[in-house]
């Protein structure tokens, strides 16, 4: 009984929580034959500041945050440990910049498909709230980003 209270209070605690950080247009592509890896894009908005340390998705082996920079013309990615996420601005992660990778894909991303996608954001007061994002899979188009055709 005292279990079935506690999962209670968390669930309120989540849902109270959740009015603190608003994600929006998570969408990624459709991955081509024997691609493992796939860009997520998505804007989140937290109240306060807060940072964004983890995501997981039941799709993907791994799921990555990246920085991109162009250094005499050669672009280098490399995994980053979190995203800052200013109170009040909306932050933008795409396919060039800060981004996000599934890497190690289950299966196949059609369009039409939603990936689930959980994504940890952990407040200055080190409070975590997860958040869940259904991501809506898109169809490929021919100009295919370049970044997305990488192996990581
Ligand atoms: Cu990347």
């Amino acid at each position: 009984m005292r279990y079935a209270i506690a999962i209670v209070m968390l669930f309120c605690a989540t849902q109270v929580w959740a009015e603190n950080v608003v994600v929006s247009d998570a969408s990624a592509r459709a991955t081509a034959p024997g691609q493992e890896s796939a860009t997520v894009r998505f804007s989140i908005t937290s109240k306060k500041d807060a940072r964004l340390v983890a995501i997981v998705s039941p799709v993907a082996g791994a799921v990555e945050i990246h920085s991109m920079t162009h250094d005499n013309g050669v672009m280098k990615m490399r995994a980053i440990e979190f995203v800052q996420l200013p109170a009040g601005k909306m932050v933008k992660l795409g396919a060039s910049g800060n981004h996000v990778m599934l890497l190690n894909l289950k299966y196949s991303l059609k369009a039409g498909d939603n990936v689930p996608l959980t994504i940890t954001v952990e407040f200055a007061d080190k409070r975590k709230e997860k958040i869940n994002v259904n991501v809506e899979v898109k169809s490929l188009s021919p100009s295919r980003n370049e970044h997305e055709q990488h192996t990581h």
